[in-house]
């Protein structure tokens, strides 16, 4: 009587995942900047303190460097990087400019509230070449913030100070409801970097940016609370499908 035909397996409901919102914002910030031709870089998550902070003239006394900020590994000779900025300091040893790099990535720093994260997600960027100027760093931030929002969303760049560019400047964007929001930060390659690296500053200049990218997305999807991406809520996560 019984038919192997007749049997039927279980319908089992499957769901299929996605790439997660950060990494699907992550991989639109580098596909872009990929087009304008920057090439991604790559480098180690546990970096020396001469990488992460001295070639970025990050000195022995800066308020950046206290430990209540930096997580260090083997007694404060290794640590997590708190920035991508030293996987582009060791692209530049080896590499001569013109240059034009990204790195994206994890970082670190002992931060832990709703608009903080003790690990999140940094894209940077760094152009350098002959004759690079303040002009051309306000014009490809324009270009980017032009791409990540809508066409003409309105950019206001404020005084600010890194001890790796100078001048140094954040950007903010006028939101919906007329709050200026701080969006990146960026400036002209501190020529003591270049010099760091063995690169000519009389001849070359450089500029560079930086952007938190769980940020990005706190602003392109409206969310306020950071520690939403990393609660593994299927019903949150699925919305970015
Ligand atoms: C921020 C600000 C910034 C950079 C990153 C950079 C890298 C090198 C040399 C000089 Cl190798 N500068 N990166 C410059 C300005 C700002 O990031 O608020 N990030 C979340």
């Amino acid at each position: 009587m019984s038919n192997i035909d007749n049997i039927e397996p279980p319908l089992i409901e499957t769901k299929i995942g996605s790439l997660h919102p950060i990494n699907q914002v992550k991989d639109f910030l580098l596909d872009m900047l990929s087009d304008m031709g920057f090439k991604e870089v790559h480098g180690p998550e546990v970096e020396s303190e001469d990488f992460n902070f001295d070639m970025l003239n990050i000195k022995k006394y800066h308020p950046a460097r206290q430990m209540h900020d930096t997580f260090y590994v083997n007694n404060k000779s290794n640590l997590l990087r708190t920035h991508t900025s030293p996987v582009q300091i060791r692209s530049m040893l080896s590499e001569k400019p013109p240059i034009a790099f990204t790195s994206a990535g994890k970082v670190y720093r002992k931060d832990d509230d709703a608009t903080h994260l003790p690990m999140f997600h940094q894209v940077e960027g760094i152009y350098v070449d002959q004759n690079v100027t303040f002009a051309n760093l306000k014009d490809l931030i324009h270009q980017i913030l032009h791409k990540i929002f809508r066409k003409n969303v309105e950019i206001r760049f404020r005084p600010s100070y890194f001890p790796f560019t100078e001048p140094s400047a954040e950007v903010d964007i006028l939101s919906e409801n007329g709050k200026w929001l701080e969006i990146l930060g960026c400036g002209i390659v501190n020529p003591i970097v270049l010099k760091n690296c063995n690169i000519d500053s009389e001849k070359y200049s450089g500029l560079a940016f930086g952007l938190g990218v769980e940020r990005i997305a706190m602003l392109k999807y409206g969310i306020d609370d950071i520690r939403d991406f990393y609660r593994s809520n299927l019903d949150f996560l699925g919305q970015f499908k």
